[in-house]
């Protein structure tokens, strides 16, 4: 990391509004950690993969009426956390509150009330037509939350994004290169810092609005270098412009030190992705209507994780 970023990461954890129940989160997290670093039935270690979801806000105000949002509606994380667990994987789901949820996907289409009906005795039941999918759903969401394969942790803001994706990653430390990062969250790349924010609504009386946004230190980084040196440590790379979206994929591969960045374009994201690795790039696409690329995706990564722990790595920061 350089002396830059460095001070500019310390600066931002300093002055970020600290985190709620961060010594009961930290408390939690820990026993999850715990309980699935011991071994599986089979021996071997356990996975654990911290799955970033859905956007972080800015806020232009500390008592927030406005803020800027990023793109990203958890579709990715959230399909993506049930085929980790399908994989055998213990998953912390890092989200966006209010994003879209393992097990739920349909959800994003359909209004909750609309899988439902009033039967005899004012019964409510599940809509014939809804059935078989919300059966399935309990089944394998209550599945991994009693086999404790799950564990979800909710964020808003840039400033508690990135505390609580500090706060996993020094948890995940322990378990080495059995720890995964599959960070598909969109995180904005430019914030307010809390110092310089307005305490209360801005007022439009004053006339127009000039706003300058700070750069957000470079995170990824850090994780590899200092939180957790040993995990796997998978990024995504989202462009508009075709045109420059492998070179930038392949830029933030070096300049973070990542294993693997998937690159997608914003108009084209949910029918392929570009897995890109230091020995090359492989094209995931969808097959038909009632498939995603995820599920191909999770696969093809936990092969890549299962190489990775054959031939442990030295860490960056020379431990
Ligand atoms: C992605 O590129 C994700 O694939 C999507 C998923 C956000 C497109 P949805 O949640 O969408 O299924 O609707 N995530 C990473 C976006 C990002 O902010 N990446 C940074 C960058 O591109 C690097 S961390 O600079």
């Amino acid at each position: 990391m350089d002396s830059r970023n460095g001070s500019e990461v310390e600066s931002f954890f300093e002055s970020a509004p600290s985190l709620k129940n961060a010594n009961i989160v930290s408390q939690k997290l820990k026993e999850f950690i715990d309980r699935n670093s011991r071994s599986s039935e089979s021996g071997g270690p356990i996975r654990v993969v911290c799955v970033t979801s859905g956007g972080t806000t800015v806020p232009l105000e500390q008592r927030c009426v406005r803020y800027i949002d990023n793109f990203a509606s958890g579709y990715r994380g959230a399909a993506s956390t049930e085929y980790f667990v399908k994989a055998g994987y213990a998953v912390i789901f890092l989200h966006r509150l209010g994003s879209c949820q393992p097990y739920c996907k349909y959800l994003l289409e359909e209004s909750f009330l609309d899988l439902f009906e009033l039967a005899e005795e004012d019964k409510i039941e599940v809509c014939q037509s809804h059935g078989a999918e919300v059966k399935k759903a309990i089944r394998e969401y209550h599945a991994a939350v009693d086999e404790g394969q799950l564990f979800r942790l909710p964020f808003t803001t840039i400033f508690e994004y990135l505390q609580l994706l500090k706060l996993v990653a020094t948890s995940m430390s322990p378990l080495g290169s059995c720890g995964m990062f599959y960070l598909a969250a969109a995180v904005s790349d430019f914030y307010v810092p809390w110092q310089s924010m307005a305490e209360h609504k801005i007022q439009s009386a004053s006339g127009p609005l000039d706003i300058r946004l700070t750069q957000t230190p470079k995170m990824l980084s850090v994780l590899r270098k200092d939180w957790a040196p040993f995990a796997f440590c998978i990024s995504f790379k989202l462009e508009t412009d075709p045109d420059i979206l492998l070179q930038k994929a392949n830029a933030a591969m070096n300049k973070y030190h990542m294993h693997i960045v998937v690159a997608n374009l914003l108009a084209t994201y949910k029918q392929e992705v570009i897995v890109v690795t230091k020995e090359g790039k492989a094209s995931i696409r969808k097959h038909g209507e009632h498939d995603d690329v995820e599920e191909q995706l999770v696969n093809l990564l936990v092969e890549k994780h299962s190489e990775y722990l054959e031939k442990p790595e030295t860490s960056l920061n020379g431990a």
